[in-house]
């Protein structure tokens, strides 16, 4: 069981208690260890069977050492089961709408038999709700249109989706009057993977009605959820959320970094600051007289002590500036008091990209107009990585069609200066673990990337099997996008990263981070785990088209994310290094 999973269940426990009304402090302790769970970058699963013991994890204590025991020993949760007895599953749902949360849940479960979204919106819709206590109309119609949102846009976007269509507001609120600063924060400053909403930041001369109207004017917006003297809310017509907040000058940076997140990053450098008597917020950061209590008093009392640029804030906590995409409370808060942050991978180390594909299979430009494209970029070498013959979708390479491309790699290399073209293919795991070309052809290849397309339901041990039947091939290099997942579309297969990337040590394989934004996988804890145990990662586009050559910032970003520096990244090598690498092993290349 990954680390995701077993915070997901503990997150569900601590909900429904919640919602029975359980004692505060025990709930207070299961949402702090979701944060420690989600913030560790080693297994629990391993740590479990090797005997450590978990207590001496922050925010663990003994009885959730053994829930996570038994979590990873059984798959399941006694105590769960138990509570669900009482408190049906479903109502987890209500508490994630806007307007509902646990309080309001659990009345309208006692009170009306509601379990579930669906029931909630017929209740709403009949009137049953507006006269329960507490609730009344405003909150109905809040609450009915945030089901409408759930329903309509309930997917996270991809951030390449927000990358996409974020450009026009930013160039629309930019020339709002009055303007002297506009910032994105929030997860797509952390450049996460999908975006829940974008938070924008305008640093503006308060009052600011000029900002705010310009804001909920702009062209594409559908709705105007909020607007307010300093925040403003509007839904786009893409169904994209979108924050506003108007904020001055002093406080600037205190608010880019607050509304930076995350929410976990921002409680360790809250704690941080508690021991240096100080008290951070989105304000600035604040020294507090001896003897105040900081919830007694306004959030901008005290001695102001930074808060106008983000470094202000840092210097103020005797920390280094932490990237925002190490932002995620995994040790950086840590690493920034001690100095110790990584040096992180950037776009302009990368010189090769190591995965993609031509006209010879699925993809929808020839051998040459790649090659071209990657010089262009800069590259000294790519791999022209076509499917075998097993993918039936596509049209795959077959042994005899291998030397025919080979024919023209060379023409095209002939007529190229400044950048190698690698002989390769993606080659198909089959279900038994066997490659999907001959030996001979492997042999002759330059780099032999090895992924698994088909057959993806299999059990999580038989799976595990089969990619670590492929990786010990003697001819395999990478090991491409290695759980199969499509973000908002396909789960992950069923596979024990820590095996694999065990393996991928012991027998010199790398592994992908697949830059496509579909995929971003590896995912930044297994990317991160790779580092650890001295896994090469290979940060590779996977691009069908030369545009999606340009996919290759999304990888650098999850790499970053996963705190690779330049000597993780197996396509930051030179030319003369990567050759070198892919003739490791004695007898290849022969
Ligand atoms: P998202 O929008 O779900 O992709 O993720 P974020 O991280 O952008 O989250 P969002 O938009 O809810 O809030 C933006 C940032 O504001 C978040 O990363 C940290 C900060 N923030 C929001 N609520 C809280 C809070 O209750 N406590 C703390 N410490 N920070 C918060
Ligand atoms: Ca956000
Ligand atoms: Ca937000
Ligand atoms: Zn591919």
């Amino acid at each position: 069981m990954e680390n995701i999973e077993i915070a997901g269940y503990l997150e569900e426990l601590g909900d429904l208690l919640e919602i029975k009304g359980s004692n505060p402090f025990r709930i207070r302790a299961y949402r702090n260890a979701v944060r420690t769970v989600r913030g560790l970058t080693r297994p629990l699963a391993a740590m479990v069977a090797a005997g450590e013991d978990l207590t001496a994890l922050d925010a663990i204590g003994k009885d959730m050492s053994s829930h996570i025991a038994e979590l990873v020993q059984t798959g399941g949760l006694q105590r769960l089961t138990e509570v669900s007895s009482e408190v049906p599953r479903s109502l987890v749902q209500l508490v994630k709408l806007d307007g509902v949360g646990p309080k309001k849940a659990k009345k309208l479960w006692e009170s009306l038999k509601i379990t579930n979204v669906d029931e909630l919106e017929v209740a709403l819709k009949e009137g049953r709700v507006e006269s329960l206590e507490g609730f009344g109309a405003t909150s109905v119609a809040k609450i009915l249109t945030s089901i409408e949102d759930f329903r309509r846009f309930s997917g996270r976007f991809l951030i390449s989706k927000v990358d996409a269509l974020i450009g026009p507001l930013l160039e629309h609120m930019r020339a709002a009057p009055g303007v002297e600063r506009l910032e994105v924060a929030g997860s797509y400053r952390r450049r996460s993977e999908t975006i829940g909403d974008v938070d924008l930041l305008v640093q503006a001369e308060l009052p600011a009605p000029a900002v705010m109207e310009h804001f909920t004017t702009f062209s594409s917006v559908e709705r105007v959820a909020l607007a307010g003297e300093t925040r403003g809310s509007v839904v786009l017509r893409s169904g994209l959320e979108v924050d506003l907040r108007v904020i001055p000058d002093r406080s600037f940076g205190a608010a880019l970094h607050y509304f930076t997140g995350s929410k976990e990053h921002n409680i360790a450098v809250r704690q941080i600051a508690q021991r240096k008597g100080l008290r951070v917020n989105e304000w600035g950061v604040f020294r507090l007289p001896e003897g105040v209590d900081p919830e007694e008093v306004g959030k901008e009392d005290g001695e102001r002590v930074a808060g106008d640029t983000e470094d202000s804030v840092f210097d103020a906590l005797d920390m280094r500036w932490v990237a925002p995409v190490l932002r995620e409370n995994r040790g950086e808060v840590q690493a920034a008091v001690k100095d110790a942050l990584p040096e992180l991978v950037t776009l302009e180390d990368i010189l090769g990209d190591l995965h993609m594909h031509s006209t010879w299979s699925d993809g929808k430009a020839s051998v040459e107009e790649m090659a071209k494209a990657c010089a262009s970029r800069g590259y000294r070498y790519l791999a022209v990585s076509d499917h075998s013959p097993a993918l039936a979708m596509v049209q795959g390479i077959t042994p005899e069609r291998a030397v025919e491309q080979w024919e023209e790699i060379a023409r095209v290399q002939g007529g190229l200066e400044g950048i190698t073209i690698f002989k390769s293919l993606e080659v198909d795991i089959l279900g038994d673990g066997s490659l999907d070309m001959t030996d001979e052809v492997l042999e002759v290849l330059d780099l032999v990337l090895v992924s698994v397309h088909s057959l993806m339901d299999m059990d999580r041990v038989r799976m595990t099997d089969r990619v670590l039947t492929a990786m010990q091939h003697p001819q395999v290099d990478i090991l491409a996008h290695p759980t199969g997942r499509l973000l908002a579309r396909r789960e992950p297969f069923q596979i024990e990263m820590e095996e694999v990337l065990q393996a991928a040590r012991d027998l010199d394989v790398a592994v992908e981070i697949n830059a496509n934004p579909n995929r971003l996988d590896l995912n930044d804890v297994h990317a991160h785990r790779a580092k650890e145990l001295g896994v090469k990662v290979s940060i590779n586009t996977d691009a069908h088209s030369v545009q999606r050559l340009d996919h290759m910032s999304y990888g650098v970003d999850q790499a970053r994310r996963a705190w690779l520096n330049k000597e993780d990244v197996l396509n930051t090598m030179t030319l003369d290094q990567v050759q070198v690498w892919l003739n490791r092993r004695d007898g290849k290349h022969a």
